[in-house]
């Protein structure tokens, strides 16, 4: 059992300190503050950065700031830092620690000891743990994650509710530099191969249609793109991944060696025009008679000329899209299911 309010002034914290906080955490002085982030750490033990990260992440503690954008906390958030450095060191995450410290602060704060740890949103709770491990390298905690996971339901709801919500906050934090751009290659590895591995659970080998997935040639946003592939598997599709940056000369030759169904593209970044133009004139003349579909966060700029090339665009919404790709595979059979290349 947490007691992070426990005798909360004097509190000196005799477990392990977190793998971030210099140890052992000396006591507090007897100052009601305001304090500044340097007396804040050497109070609680938690360094500087940790303070400020925990801040922007979890909106705890967030203190005032004086006119030049000093932080100032009052002593009911210096025990708020000293309660979520309990908890960790107790075995929570830093979000899962927040949110329960949110939620004792909101019921005026637990002082006899007694709260109750929060049942935890399991989608949430799995999502902090794959962070931690990803930030620690920790492959093992990794693995031990993704086994549970595969039991956490529907394998579209394991990724939209898990897989995709953390790749997007490793993204943000390698964006803000709170993470290596090792990490992100270790979480994009780790978790696009356990997508994958969803996705061929989920397609059976004799599905109706291949379908070949690749982002946009100098694009290497593929969250999107393996979330559409494990929804096609669902869907009786069979996908065939080829991932980021995939260029025209690669889909030219995965349409000639496996005579999918459809094409599918994903484009974050929108390229500028003559770019864009050139990528989709090869792109287009790569699929040949294979219809394709492109979609991501950046293709409405570029949609017309898609269009114009003889492309189709995601329409946003998922039974409209399903109906689209049907539509597409059909007509393409009628007349000679073997055709498909140029
Ligand atoms: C993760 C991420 C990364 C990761 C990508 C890792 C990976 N393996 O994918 C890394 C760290 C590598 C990265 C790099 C960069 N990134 Co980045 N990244 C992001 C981030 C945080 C999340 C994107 C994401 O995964 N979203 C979640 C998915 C599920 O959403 P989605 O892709 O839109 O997909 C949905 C739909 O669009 C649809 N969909 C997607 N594709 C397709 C395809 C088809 C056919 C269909 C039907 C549907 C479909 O399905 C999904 C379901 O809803 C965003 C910021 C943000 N908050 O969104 C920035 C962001 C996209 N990145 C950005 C930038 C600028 C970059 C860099 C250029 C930064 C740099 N200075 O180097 C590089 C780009 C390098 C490159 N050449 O591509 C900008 C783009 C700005 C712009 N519009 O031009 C953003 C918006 C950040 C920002 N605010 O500035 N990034």
């Amino acid at each position: 059992m947490y007691k992070p309010y426990a005798n909360h002034v004097n509190l000196i914290m005799s477990r392990a300190p977190m793998s971030d906080a210099p140890s052992p955490a000396p006591a507090a002085p007897a100052a009601a503050g305001p304090f500044r982030i340097h007396a804040v750490a050497e109070m609680t033990g938690i360094p500087e950065p940790t303070l400020r990260a925990w801040e922007r992440r979890y909106g705890i503690p967030a203190p005032e700031r004086t006119a030049s954008g000093y932080r100032l906390y009052s002593l009911e958030e210096v025990e708020q830092v000293r309660a979520m450095r309990t908890a960790c060191d107790g075995g929570m995450s830093a979000a899962e620690a927040a949110r329960w410290v949110r939620e004792q602060a909101a019921q005026g704060g637990a002082s006899d000891g007694k709260a109750v740890v929060p049942g935890s949103d399991p989608f949430e709770s799995a999502q902090a743990t794959l962070l931690d491990a990803i930030e620690r390298f920790d492959e093992e905690a990794l693995e031990a994650c993704l086994r549970q996971m595969m039991f956490m339901g529907h394998s579209t709801t394991v990724f939209d509710q898990i897989v995709s919500p953390t790749l997007r906050e490793v993204g943000i934090r390698w964006h803000e530099g709170e993470m290596s751009i090792a990490q992100e290659h270790f979480a994009t590895q780790r978790l696009g191969k356990f997508t994958r591995d969803l996705m061929q659970l989920a397609s059976s080998s004799n599905a109706a249609s291949k379908v070949v997935l690749g982002a946009f040639a100098d694009d290497e946003h593929e969250v999107g793109l393996l979330g559409l592939g494990l929804r096609l598997s669902t869907w009786g599709f069979r996908p065939i991944f080829l991932g980021a940056k995939t260029p025209p000369g690669a889909i030219r030759n995965a349409v000639e060696s496996v005579a999918p169904g459809l094409v599918a593209l994903s484009v974050t970044l929108t390229p500028e025009r003559a770019r864009a133009r050139e990528l989709i004139d090869d792109y287009a003349n790569a699929c040949g008679d294979v219809p394709w579909l492109v979609g991501g966060a950046g293709v409405r700029p570029i949609a017309k000329l898609i269009e114009e090339h003889g492309g189709l665009v995601d329409p946003g919404e998922p039974v409209a899209l399903r109906a689209i790709i049907r539509e597409a595979i059909d007509a393409s059979r009628k007349p000679n299911p073997k055709k498909g290349k140029k």
